[in-house]
């Protein structure tokens, strides 16, 4: 019924800012000059109507999108790195492993050109032109891009079913697939005969949908009695429900009732999709017997009901002409103007606080933005130190090294800079 692969995503990273210095005829000194790098590409997965299966991602586990490119000198800045776009069939879920076991969902494509960011480029470098200051006007250090995110990404196909058969155990769900598709379900006389969902394609003239007998909805279904309400879950991805009836019960009306309340108990979404009420084996003589009645019970409710025999076929043709034309009718108004969002994914949001702890002697700064601070002039010379420490100060490590009761001579850890405290 799906497909599932596993394949690996990395961003782009980000490309690094410069240490550049203007240069001009009968200029000595220029002001720097050094561009920011460019942001890494980021990698999207998006719902393509025209693909059809998860095939070509059996070929290639990896994915990567572009770096960025450096910055360079007179203040230019690198280019951006390409975006990756990943095309999958509509009603691709996309998940990670979670750390603690089992699957995670990220997004549910299930509309065309929805998607999502998997994984999201890195930041690119500042150059060196964003470290001068009034007393500091040849900055001598710039930072290194961000390096882009990389996932474990598992793509799931589910094939979704336009229409979906609900109703009582045993009204003759089975049957009605069997007799409009060329699925072919198990038929019996107990309840529960069928245990997961199953699908049939149902050709009405040129044009197709797909069909799914629904099972195990019974009272109670929503608090999980029966097979559960793990196949509820399923219907909220069909357009339509043929809720189907079985003649030959003691109120069909009722019956009609009962589903329909066990549904809202669910999901009021559910109960609000469009439904084709239709009343099973009116072959058996006792249901010919009170059809009119019947009939009547319907309409009183305010609802038109349709009449079939899914065994002997009577009606069943008649019945999926009508779907296929409220198919019809849901699809143009469900394609005219609706927005898709653009959603990104981020399971651990990254750090861009600071903070300081010690490891024996040494106090350890952990600083993403400084971590990727790089001097030029390699870390021992004097004026980059001098340059480093007044970043210190402005991300508030100084302040909050000193809290932590750091004293001149002790050791201090940043990324793989290490110097001592002055
Ligand atoms: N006379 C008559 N019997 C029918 C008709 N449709 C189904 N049945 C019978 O009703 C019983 C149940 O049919 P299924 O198609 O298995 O019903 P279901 O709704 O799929 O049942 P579960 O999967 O167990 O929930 C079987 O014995 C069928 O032969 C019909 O139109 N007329
Ligand atoms: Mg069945």
């Amino acid at each position: 019924m799906f497909d599932r692969m596993e394949i690996v995503v990395k961003a782009g990273d980000g490309g690094g800012g410069v240490v550049s210095f203007r240069r001009e005829k009968f200029v000595p000194f220029g002001g720097p000059d050094g561009g920011d790098g460019g942001g890494g590409g980021d990698v999207v997965i998006m719902a393509d109507s025209s693909v059809t299966s998860l095939r070509i991602f059996k070929q290639k586990r990896f994915y990567r999108a572009t770096n960025g490119e450096n910055g360079k000198g007179k203040r230019k800045h690198g280019r951006r790195g390409e975006n990756l776009i990943l095309t999958v069939p509509v009603g691709t879920m996309v998940l990670y492993k979670t750390q603690i076991g089992g699957d995670a969902v990220i997004a549910d494509l299930n509309l065309p050109s929805q998607q999502v960011v998997v994984a999201k480029g890195g930041k690119g470098g500042l150059g060196n032109i964003h470290f001068a200051s009034s007393t500091n006007q040849a900055p001598q250090i710039a930072q290194k891009g961000e390096v882009g995110e990389e996932k474990s990404i598992i793509l799931e196909l589910r094939l979704i079913a336009d229409v979906g058969i609900i109703g009582y155990p045993n009204v003759g769900k089975s049957t009605l697939l069997a007799a409009a598709s060329a699925a072919k379900p198990k038929i019996a006389s107990y309840p529960f005969t069928t245990r997961e969902p199953i699908l049939g394609v149902v050709k009405v003239g040129l044009r197709s949908f797909v069909l799914a007998e629904i099972p195990g909805l019974i009272d109670g279904a929503h608090l999980g009695r029966g097979l559960g309400h793990d196949f509820l879950r399923h219907i909220v991805r069909t357009k339509i429900l043929i809720h189907l009836i079985d003649g030959s019960s003691a109120s069909p009306v009722e019956d009609m009732i009962q589903v329909n309340a066990e549904l809202s108990l669910y999901d009021s979404a559910l109960a609000q999709k469009p439904q084709l009420v239709v009343v099973n084996k009116i072959d058996l003589p006792q249901v010919q017997a009170c059809l009119a009645a019947i009939k009547k019970a319907f309409s009183n409710t305010g609802t038109t009901a349709l009449f079939i025999s899914a065994a002997t076929g009577d009606g069943v043709s008649e019945l999926m002409a009508e779907t296929i034309n409220m198919l019809q009718s849901i699809s143009d108004e469900a394609i005219t103007g609706r927005e898709i969002p653009r959603k990104v994914f981020r399971p651990q949001p990254r750090g861009i606080g600071t903070s300081v702890h010690k490891e024996g002697d040494t106090f350890v700064v952990v600083a993403p933005e400084l971590e990727r601070i790089v001097a030029r002039t390699g870390e021992t010379s004097p004026g980059v130190h001098w340059q480093l420490r007044r970043q210190l100060a402005r991300l508030g490590v100084t302040k909050a090294l000193q809290k932590a009761g750091v004293k001149p001579g002790d050791r201090v850890r940043c990324g793989n800079l290490e110097w001592e405290w002055e």
